[in-house]
């Protein structure tokens, strides 16, 4: 097994890696920026480099530093955890160059999913269910007016670099077509570099339901089941459940087949993620391939009982993951995100010192945080500061577990999302299972009574 493991990220992911790692018998060694000097993973680490300042351009986005880093303490091998440098494929060939096992898939897999209509045209071959719409990509104005045509309004124009979102544009009808090709292509361009777009047919009110894959290095891909991420904000997702409440056996077992179909498409190794719009007929359609652990990740494992990060360490070894057979869970979890945000001002980053700060406990409750009384929220990162995890033998008993445990949950000094969570949990239609990605647009964002 690999003798020390360089975890190239900061907060909770950084934690969960590194306990993982401990766990196994493998040294850790974090990298840190001046700003998180005094942050957990860095106390607990085995070795600590401080590779830069606060901005995340000049530490833990320089590959320069973090390969010095890997160089100087002798690692094996280096875990990218999510954001950051964990779908960079330039980094991932860096560390292959360089003798260093990058978790994750190599270069070429990251970079072909990387481009989103690349992507989509793979699956299409390989027989996974597509959007209607394009080709491959829009030649002119004039191509996108005839696809259109073909497969009907509304349509969505798509940036082939983009994803979550960015360089996206609903056209309801033929003479809206100019405008949103112009100004997608402008905004694509500007952001990525890349005006590349492709099209595809409005799929309404759809649910995101994703899942999740496992492939070793001797061409084996299993699938761990579904996770329902519908509830999402500015493509932001704030809670994740397994199972879907929508999702029939039949369509399960069909979606995991299409997963796992995507991910022998393309050798795919690693843990990854394959994401389907579902649309209210129970349809499904690829929509894109996430190739490193998700945030969403520790739903999967409340419900199976199963550490994604050891098997992500497992397969990047070379060890196969033959003789696994996955049952269906009989567990339902759910994950909600502990934000340092104000709900009830638009979502508002609310950075600072964490006066006091209390995590619930009890049976099937997990709480992933780096966050403790007296720690400061750092502006130059995501404001994610954890994540709360119940699991329970049925979506109601897991509702109440829930909101059991959000009312245990203090956190002083700063704004989060638990009182936005707590209004959640007794929301009827949330209660209902029966929503769609909009659920967040009518939500009542009226601050509760103290
Ligand atoms: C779509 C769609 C409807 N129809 N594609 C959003 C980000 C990017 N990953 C793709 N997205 C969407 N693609 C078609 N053909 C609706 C969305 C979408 C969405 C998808 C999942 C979760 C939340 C969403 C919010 C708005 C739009």
């Amino acid at each position: 097994m690999f003798k020390k493991i360089l975890i190239a990220n900061r907060g909770e992911i950084a934690l969960r890696i590194q306990r993982t790692c401990r766990e196994m018998g493998i040294s850790t060694v974090a990298v840190y920026s001046t700003a998180d000097r005094d942050s957990l993973p860095v106390r607990f680490a085995d070795e600590a480099v401080c590779i830069g300042p606060p901005s995340s351009k000049e530490s833990y986005l320089s590959m320069a530093n973090i390969i010095a880093a890997a160089e100087i303490t002798g690692v094996d091998a280096i875990h990218p955890g999510y954001g950051f440098l964990a779908e960079n494929a330039e980094f991932s060939q860096i560390c292959a160059d360089h003798g260093i096992k990058f978790i994750g898939p190599p270069a070429e897999v990251i970079h072909m999913m990387g481009d989103k209509s690349t992507a989509k045209d793979t699956m299409k071959k390989a027989g996974v269910p597509v959007v209607p719409g394009s080709d491959g990509l829009l030649e002119s104005l004039e191509h996108a007016r005839k696809v259109a045509k073909v497969v009907g309004y509304p349509v969505l124009l798509k940036a082939t670099a983009g994803g979550g979102g960015k360089g996206m544009r609903l056209v309801k009808t033929e003479a809206g077509l100019e405008a949103g090709w112009n100004s997608a292509r402008t905004e694509a361009g500007a952001a990525f570099g890349n005006n590349g777009m492709y099209l595809e047919k409005f799929i309404e009110e759809p649910r995101h339901i994703e899942i999740q894959v496992i492939s070793d290095q001797h061409g084996n891909h299993i699938h761990m089941s579904e996770r329902d991420c519908t509830i999402q904000r500015r493509h932001q997702k704030l809670v994740e459940e397994s199972p879907s409440p929508v999702l029939t056996k039949a369509t399960r077992k069909k979606m995991g087949a299409a997963a796992v179909a995507a991910a022998k498409a393309v050798n795919y190794e690693g843990a990854g993620t394959v994401e389907f719009l579902y649309d209210k007929h129970g349809n499904f359609f690829f929509m894109e391939m996430n190739t490193r652990i998700q945030v969403e990740h520790t739903v999967t494992e409340e419900i199976f009982d199963y550490d994604l990060i050891k098997e992500q360490i497992k397969v990047a070894y070379g060890i196969p993951i033959l003789g696994i057979d996955y049952y269906p869970s009989e567990r339902h979890a759910i994950e909600v995100r502990i934000n340092a945000e104000d709900p009830y001002n638009d979502f508002r980053p609310s950075p600072g010192k964490i006066q006091y700060f209390h995590k619930p406990g009890g049976h099937k409750v997990r709480v992933d945080t780096h966050a403790f009384s007296g720690y400061t929220i750092s502006p130059h990162y995501d404001s994610m500061i954890g994540k709360l995890i119940v699991s329970a033998m049925s979506r109601d008993e897991a509702i109440a577990k829930m909101e059991r445990a959000l009312e245990e949950f203090i956190v002083e000094g700063i704004k989060t999302t638990i009182p936005f969570h707590k209004q959640l949990m007794k929301d009827a239609r949330f209660r209902s299972g029966k929503f769609d990605t909009g659920f967040l647009e009518d939500f009542d964002f009226t601050p509760p009574e103290e």
